[in-house]
């Protein structure tokens, strides 16, 4: 069921900490913590601690927990010091814009140029 973990969900693994991940932020709702195949010297993936399958459908069901994604990209950004310079927060959403994880989560990219339109 939605929101449910997935026993098949390598993200509800993290959450659960059955995976490790290098966590850099956590609140009741959300965890931060780092892409293990970083794209940018910054690259922190903020995922929600529920199980939806993609940033709309976690904001169709649980508006208030993807309001708190974005706070928290907001923050991982600050921490990171990358707010001066810029920093792209990403969905990626379905196979065809590169989902490989279908567990929402946002990209927080930055700590270096990056280039529009994205590839
Ligand atoms: P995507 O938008 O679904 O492609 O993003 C999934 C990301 O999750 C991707 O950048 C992976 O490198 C990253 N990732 C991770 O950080 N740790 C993991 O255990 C797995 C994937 I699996």
């Amino acid at each position: 069921m939605a929101g449910e973990p997935q026993p098949d969900c390598l993200f509800c693994k993290i959450v659960s900490g059955e995976i490790p991940a290098t966590i850099v932020r956590e609140t009741e709702t959300t965890v931060a913590f780092r892409d293990i195949n970083p794209q940018a010297p910054t690259h922190v993936l903020v995922i929600p601690r529920v199980h939806h399958r993609d940033a709309a459908a976690l904001a169709a069901a649980e508006p208030a927990i993807a309001a708190d994604i974005l706070q928290e990209a907001g923050r991982v950004a600050a921490d990171e010091k990358i707010v001066d310079t810029g920093y792209r927060v990403v969905f990626n959403t379905g196979s065809g814009a590169g989902q490989t994880v279908f567990h929402a989560h946002a990209h927080v990219l930055g700590g270096r140029g990056l280039q529009w339109p994205p590839g």
